[in-house]
């Protein structure tokens, strides 16, 4: 396969609701789109999944922006590569940089996948047609208002409601949706919010049953966190410092975690996630898949993916609707009243691209 061209394009999306976390608040996200083309006029589509500031990942859209036409999509662009399983070597040189490596590495699996014919899914291994699905619900102002959130996502069936958690959004929130709606499989998220010198507020959270806590601690750490864990009873879910096979690996050994929350652009593509899939499920860690806000583009690489046999837990995976007004492919993602995504017959992602859509959200595009 020769890669001809790497094409890039920020696009503008308005969130149907704000999205908070414990280090702030999004409304509107700049998403950067990478378009492969091969020799003979095949196109591949992925996303760039970073934030549109460092306060998830030190990756952003402008630091991607130019990481990726300067440096990464060069080392791609007019390469003949002999699978899309080989594009993440080519770029292996420059480090880190992983969001912005695999919105140019996923591009190239659904390139691949769209010219032999097969659904990415299968193409990437998958086992599983049918996904469980849960939602991620963001830091509301009012506890009702959470409680309000929660209710229209259980009537929509999904399997599994993650609130997002800090030091001033935890312990009396959490009491609540319990007293509200009794004994439904719910996870806090905490996005490093907190140090092991909360450990016994931690410690507090057991008395709700969490089915996890995810990244309690520091962004970077495994340490600490296999400290909590041998402390606490609810399983700790590590996702921002796993973004390699070799971090998985050492998190497995220290005992840092039981669970871990695998994300396609964190790792750098759908090569490093199989990678760490495999790791995981050898050594029983489960593994779901997280999300970034995608649009429809990195949506239905995550959809791919979580159809791989490692991952056994309800996913951040969610509907189309529940982002954005109108999203970039068709038909839209949507989930069904069991709480389930279908994974789609049709090559490659198996989603029309809706270009005019593109072009017209689109801030800038450059051709590599
Ligand atoms: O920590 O999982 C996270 C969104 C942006 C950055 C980090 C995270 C999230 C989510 C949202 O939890 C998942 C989604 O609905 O896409
Ligand atoms: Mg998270």
């Amino acid at each position: 396969m020769l890669i001809k061209s790497i094409e890039l394009t920020e696009i503008n999306l308005p969130l149907v609701h704000f999205f908070e976390t414990s280090f702030g608040r999004t409304y509107e996200r700049r998403i950067i789109l990478v378009r492969v083309e091969d020799a003979d006029g095949a196109e591949g589509w992925g996303e760039i999944t970073c934030g549109e500031s460092p306060g998830y990942s030190d990756e952003w859209t402008d630091s991607a922006w130019v990481t990726a036409e300067k440096i990464l999509a060069p080392m791609v662009a007019g390469q003949e590569v002999a699978a899309a399983a080989d594009v993440w070597g080519l770029m292996k040189w420059a480090r880190g940089h992983r969001m912005a490596k695999s919105g140019i590495e996923t591009a190239c699996w659904d390139l691949e996948a769209k010219k032999l014919g097969v659904p990415l899914w299968r193409h990437l291994g998958g086992v599983n047609q049918v996904i469980e699905c849960g939602v991620s619900i963001g830091i509301q102002d009012t506890i009702p208002q959470l409680l309000e959130k929660i209710r229209v996502e259980l009537e929509a069936g999904y399997k599994r409601i993650k609130i997002k958690i800090s030091p001033s959004w935890d312990y009396d929130v959490i009491k609540a949706v319990r007293a509200e709606f009794g004994d439904i499989l719910l996870m806090g998220d905490a996005n490093s919010a907190y140090t092991l010198a909360d450990i016994d507020k931690l410690k507090s959270l057991d008395e709700f049953d969490l089915m996890m806590l995810e990244q309690p601690l520091p962004h970077d750490d495994i340490i600490d966190h296999a400290k909590l864990q041998r402390e606490i009873t609810t399983p700790v879910c590590l996702d921002e410092p796993i973004k390699s096979p070799e971090d998985a690996r050492k998190a497995i050994e220290l005992g840092s975690g039981k669970i871990i929350n695998l994300k396609n652009g964190r790792v750098g593509g759908h090569t490093q996630s199989k990678m760490i899939e495999q790791i995981c499920r050898e050594a029983k860690m489960p593994v779901w898949c997280g999300g970034m806000l995608e649009s429809g583009i990195g949506r239905a690489h995550n959809i791919a993916i979580s159809t791989l046999a490692g991952y056994t837990m309800p996913g951040d995976v969610s509907a189309s609707k529940r982002y954005w007004h109108e999203d970039i492919i068709s038909p839209e993602v949507e989930v069904s009243p069991e709480g389930t995504i279908t994974a789609p017959e049709g090559p490659g992602i198996g989603f029309e691209i809706e270009i005019d859509r593109i072009k017209r959200g689109s801030t800038r595009s450059t051709l590599i």
